[in-house]
């Protein structure tokens, strides 16, 4: 596909995918769900890549959804839209490798929404976060209702979606939104750091965590712990990662993935 709001850049193992659209605050479209859609299906594909990194250009991370395209929907079409979100969204959890947020700006609404849906969030001081739709007489429909309090709990998430308050970044911080605040002219060098440093680990590994943890969180905690003793096992015994990083421990050597 011809990427027209999608900027990719692959090296060393990590892609940066940067939402191009600033004059309109990296504002989500139909357009920029299907390039995001097949973006995700390429890296998928693509098994050089271990990390990907999603960041805004311009002063915004993400201002939500496109209220000029939302504003003459109907109730049909704008629950088509919800799920469409939803579906790429969720996209990012399912694929194997790990994807960071690196927010640069405001991650509002549906912003806030992709951010969430990534597997952690690192954030310039400048970042802004909120859930405005109340605002605009809606609701979150890119499953921040349901990201938002298994991420901050309860009391934080109905604040934010009820006050359509938005907070900085040492807020978010506070509360768990972001795992980490750097200052603006830091923030894709940390990113990329983190990244780096997720890419060295035993990809396996990595990838089985995600899953785990992921598909625990849904679970019960018995049926989480077998799935982890599974999965635990699976790293063992001749030609394995797991073998192999241990083995290269005790010879006091880089283990070779
Ligand atoms: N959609 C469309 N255009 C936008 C959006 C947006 N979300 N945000 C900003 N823009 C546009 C502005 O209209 C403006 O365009 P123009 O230059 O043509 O007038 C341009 O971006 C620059 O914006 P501002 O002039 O407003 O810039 P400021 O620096 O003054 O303010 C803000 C920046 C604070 C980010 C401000 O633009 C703002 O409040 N934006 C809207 C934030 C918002 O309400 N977001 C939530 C949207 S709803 C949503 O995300 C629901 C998700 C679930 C949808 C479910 C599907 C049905």
């Amino acid at each position: 596909m011809e990427y027209q709001i999608l900027k990719t850049e692959i090296s060393d193992g990590i892609a940066v995918v940067t939402i191009s659209r600033p004059k309109a605050m990296n504002a989500l479209n139909t357009r920029f769900f299907n390039e995001m859609d097949s973006l995700v299906a390429e890296i998928n594909a693509n098994n050089d890549v271990r990390v990907m990194i999603i960041t805004g250009e311009g002063k915004a991370f993400v201002a939500g959804a496109d209220i000029a395209e939302m504003v003459d929907k109907g109730s049909e079409a704008g629950k088509a839209f919800s799920r469409l979100g939803q579906n790429t969204f969720s996209s990012f959890g399912k694929m194997s490798i790990p994807v960071i947020a690196a927010i640069n700006g405001f991650a509002l609404g549906g912003g806030l929404e992709l951010a969430m849906g990534c597997d952690f969030r690192i954030a310039s001081t400048k970042a802004k976060f909120g859930q405005p739709e109340v605002s605009l007489g809606l609701i979150p429909g890119y499953a921040g209702t349901q990201r938002l309090p298994r991420l901050v709990g309860m009391g934080d998430a109905l604040y934010l979606l009820m006050t359509a308050d938005m907070i900085g970044a040492e807020d978010a911080l506070r509360i768990g939104l972001a795992q980490k605040v750097v200052e603006p002219e830091e923030l894709m060098e940390t990113a990329t750091k983190v990244a780096g440093t997720i890419a060295s680990k035993g990809p396996e590994a990595i990838k089985k965590l995600k899953k785990i943890v992921r598909d625990g969180v849904n679970t019960s905690q018995i049926k989480g712990e077998e799935l982890e003793a599974e999965e635990f096992g699976s790293l063992f015994g001749e030609g394995k990662q797991g073998k192999e990083g241990m083995q290269a421990f005790l010879e006091k050597r880089k283990p070779e993935w």
